[in-house]
C-alpha cells in the first residue's frame, strides 16, 4: 500500500469487538490508519454525544474517516465493503471472478457482521 496515504481513524470503543473487524482488514491490506477511541453515553467523548453523532449519525462504532477520499462509513460490512472497493487493488480480500467466489466472501461477510458481535 503507498506510502502517501495519510492515515485513516478507526473510530472505537476499548471493548466493543466490531472495531476490530474493520481493524483486522486494514493491518490485512496494509493501509495505515489511527484509532480514535470512544466511550459509551452521551457526554463530551460518548458515542452518542453531539462530536461523534457529527461523525456518525447511528452512535455506533466502528466508523471509519478517509481523509485521502474525504468518505466517512459507519457499519461494519459498509466499512468493509469500502475498504475493498478502494485499496483492495491487489484482491487480498476481495473475491475472484467467479459467482461461487462472490458468494463465499458475502456468505462470510454477513456471517461476521450478523453473528459476531452485538
Ligand atoms: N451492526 C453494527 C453494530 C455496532 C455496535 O453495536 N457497536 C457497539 C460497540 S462493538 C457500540 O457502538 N455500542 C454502543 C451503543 O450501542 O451505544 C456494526 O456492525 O457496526
Amino acid at each position: 500500500m503507498s506510502s502517501n496515504l495519510k492515515p485513516l481513524i478507526l473510530h472505537a470503543h476499548s471493548t466493543g469487538p466490531n472495531p476490530y473487524k474493520i481493524a483486522i482488514a486494514l493491518e490485512a491490506l496494509a493501509i495505515p490508519y489511527e484509532v480514535k477511541l470512544w466511550q459509551f453515553g452521551d457526554g463530551e467523548n460518548g458515542l452518542k454525544g453531539p462530536r461523534f453523532l457529527k461523525i456518525s449519525e447511528n452512535g455506533r462504532v466502528p466508523a471509519l474517516e478517509d481523509p485521502n477520499t474525504g468518505v466517512v462509513s459507519w457499519e461494519s460490512g459498509a466499512c468493509l465493503n469500502y475498504l475493498l472497493r478502494v485499496y483492495d487493488k491487489e484482491n487480498k480480500l476481495s473475491p475472484g471472478n467467479s459467482e461461487q467466489d462472490r458468494v463465499d466472501l458475502d456468505k462470510w461477510t454477513f456471517f461476521l457482521v450478523s453473528s459476531i458481535g452485538p
